[in-house]
């Protein structure tokens, strides 16, 4: 898969995506990460990305042209116009089931804004999908971007190997992971629950959903309506419909 991150601040996106199990995808082959700066494609003497907002107000606005030009050579090279995510504010929150549907596509932009905002008329000719990561205020779109590059990323086919899998991961059908221990089998006074020593895979497989059900309940219950359960699953902790 291939993600192109159209920024202002390149380096900071190259970077943070180096490391660890994207880091040794992108070694493998199995994703291609490009950084694209913007300001490579101004066409301004001074090298000028933004400028002041009509109408007046405070901060900068970046401008259509060296955006739009950008995107243009992407797509040029691609051989198509491929989806095109807007960081923002102003988009529904990314999702799991987003990072799997992203997952899908082979090209993927995403456009980081910075300062006040983008020009909307660039917005409206290349933007597919404006995404955003949660309700708080960032200072730009570079760590968004990263966040769902390494989420999409990850649900790529080959990126996690076996130590980084596991079938039963947290949001995977609506539950939390259940706790992990490793070694010592006693640490501050604290041992292991002995089922995970049995040997008993399917009564350690058991105490495992018994505790996703649990922690989720715990932290995260608004989580829990929407999990799948079975129907005793349901009925043991009195969770309804
Ligand atoms: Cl996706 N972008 C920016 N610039 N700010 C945000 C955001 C995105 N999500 C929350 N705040």
């Amino acid at each position: 898969m291939n993600f192109y991150i159209l920024t202002l601040f390149p380096e900071m996106v190259e970077h943070a995506l180096n490391a660890s199990i994207i880091g040794r995808a992108k070694e493998k082959g199995i994703l291609h990460i490009e950084a694209v700066n913007i300001r490579d494609y101004t066409k301004d003497k001074h090298q000028k990305t933004d400028d002041y907002p009509y109408g007046g107000g405070a901060g900068m606005v970046m401008q259509a042209q060296p955006i739009y030009d950008a995107y243009l050579a992407l797509a040029e090279k691609i051989g198509y116009r491929p989806r095109t995510i807007y960081a923002t504010p102003q988009g529904p929150s990314f999702t799991q089931k987003m990072a799997k549907e992203f997952a899908k596509e082979e090209h993927l932009i995403i456009l980081c804004g910075h300062y006040e905002g983008v020009d909307e008329r660039v917005l409206e000719e290349i933007v597919t999908d404006h995404v955003s990561i949660g309700d708080y205020v960032l200072t730009g779109g570079e760590l968004p971007a990263m966040v769902m590059t390494d989420a999409i990323s990850r649900m790529v086919p080959g990126v996690l190997t076996n130590e980084a899998s596991g079938s039963l991961e947290s949001f995977e059908g609506n539950l939390l992971e259940h706790p992990q221990y490793s070694r010592p089998y006693e640490w501050n006074g604290k041992k292991v629950p002995d089922v995970l020593l049995s040997g008993d895979h399917r009564k350690i497989e058991s105490w495992r959903r018994e505790q996703s059900i649990l922690r989720t309940k715990k932290r995260r219950p608004d989580l829990l309506k929407k999990a799948d359960l079975t129907i005793k699953e349901k009925a043991e902790h009195q969770v309804n419909d």
